[in-house]
């Protein structure tokens, strides 16, 4: 292909997680050649972007894998070399804040230094090639902690976990890299998105997927910790749309990424349960081991800013946001129940997401 024909290229860090997969559909359908990160695993970690792939022969391949760690900067910098990328998706995390208290160093490594490791890279290859590359940074509400709602781009943050000051850290060395060397580095601070392709052990995610198997005689209980806490949902589809507009804006900028509205983690499971026409106090019990050490209690975006300037605003309410989860894993729970009873095993954990 001639120099002025090719296809825009981005690189996403954590294309095999929630939004690298969602992010991955849009761009194919915006028509870059979308390059992922992808770590070593034992097992197959990239369940939810199979569907994109093809081998890399076929000239309709347009989704490529490149193995790398956010802890291997070397490798980072050889693929950044390869690629080439117009755009830098930096989506990759230790992004369970529970496990950020039992894991802090590796989830600053990660999180944290893996955001600089990144940015020193795009720093020299910008510097060699001179080229307009541009980076998103994936900030998240976490960063806000303990301030009161509804927070904005001017919310100082009070971060309460590990996870919440690693990401602070990133935040600001991204800000950092914009000012001192001119870089286009856009700071997204999205709230929580979900969708079916959750991982299982985000709240959200863990209440559908015992609703669908409780439903399908699977499952009768359901532990959970602070069901006070409120939070703002959205759905990740929209979400991923928003990282896209902000490198597409005339100048790099911090965004706030919300719906507006926060609910309760009770809310969740109320709306959650009465899809499948169950009261949920009959199947939740609290356990203490889904406790934060510091909870952060009410989260709730002002994203004015991000509608103003990228016209972005979120698509998807609260209502069918659940109604969507909970319908997924109502199938997903349907054909674990038909592989156990045609005697294959305790159930489906590969088709997950
Ligand atoms: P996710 O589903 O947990 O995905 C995280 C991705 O990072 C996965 O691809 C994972 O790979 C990869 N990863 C983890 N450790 C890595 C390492 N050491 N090196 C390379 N890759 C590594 O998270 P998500 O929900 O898609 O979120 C995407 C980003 O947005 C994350 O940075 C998250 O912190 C941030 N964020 C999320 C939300 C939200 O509500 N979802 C809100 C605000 C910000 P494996 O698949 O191999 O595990
Ligand atoms: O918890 C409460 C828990 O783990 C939400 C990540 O994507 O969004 C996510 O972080 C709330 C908390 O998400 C259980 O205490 C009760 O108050 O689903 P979560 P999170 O901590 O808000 C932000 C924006 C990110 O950036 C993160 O990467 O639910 N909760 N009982 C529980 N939470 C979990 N996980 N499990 C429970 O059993």
């Amino acid at each position: 292909m001639a120099a002025a024909e090719r296809r825009r290229r981005a690189l996403i860090t954590g294309i095999t997680g929630q939004d690298g997969s969602y992010l991955s559909e849009l761009l194919i359908t915006k028509g870059y050649d979308v390059h992922g990160i992808i770590r070593r695993a034992s097992m197959f970690n990239t369940g939810r972007i199979e569907h994109l792939y093809r081998d890399p022969h076929d000239p309709e391949a347009r989704l490529f894998g490149h193995y790398g760690d956010m802890t291997d900067g070397t490798a980072l910098r050889r693929i950044i070399e390869a690629v080439e990328p117009d755009e830098i998706y930096n989506l990759a995390a230790q992004s369970h804040v529970r496990v950020s208290f039992d894991e802090p160093e590796y989830t600053a490594d990660v999180v944290a230094m893996g955001a600089l490791r990144l940015l020193e890279c795009l720093r020299d290859y910008v510097a060699r090639t001179g080229r307009d590359v541009r980076m998103y940074q994936a900030g998240s509400s976490e960063m806000f902690g303990d301030a009161p709602p509804r927070q904005s781009e001017a919310t100082p943050f009070q971060p309460r976990s590990p996870y919440a000051t690693a990401k602070v850290a990133a935040h600001e060395h991204a800000r950092n890299y914009r000012e001192a060397y001119g870089l286009f580095v856009a700071n997204g601070i999205l709230f929580n998105h979900e969708s079916p392709r959750r991982g299982e052990t985000f709240v959200t995610r863990k209440i559908t997927r015992a609703v669908g198997r409780i439903r399908e005689g699977l499952q009768d209980k359901l532990y959970l910790g602070n069901l006070d806490a409120r939070r703002d949902w959205g759905f990740a589809g929209d979400y991923v749309d928003a990282m896209w507009r902000m490198l597409q804006h005339d100048t790099p900028d911090d965004f706030v990424v919300a719906t507006g509205r926060s609910y309760s983690v009770r809310d969740f499971l109320e709306a959650a349960f009465e899809q499948a026409g169950l009261d949920w106090q009959d199947y939740v019990e609290f356990d203490e081991r889904y406790l934060r050490p510091t909870e952060v209690d009410h989260l709730e975006g002002d994203a004015a800013k991000a509608k103003d300037k990228l016209g972005w605003t979120a698509a998807t309410d609260f209502k069918t946001l659940v109604a969507m989860m909970a319908e997924a894993d109502h199938e997903l729970a349907r054909r674990e129940r038909t592989l156990i009873d045609a005697g294959h095993g305790e159930g489906l954990t590969a088709l997950n997401g």
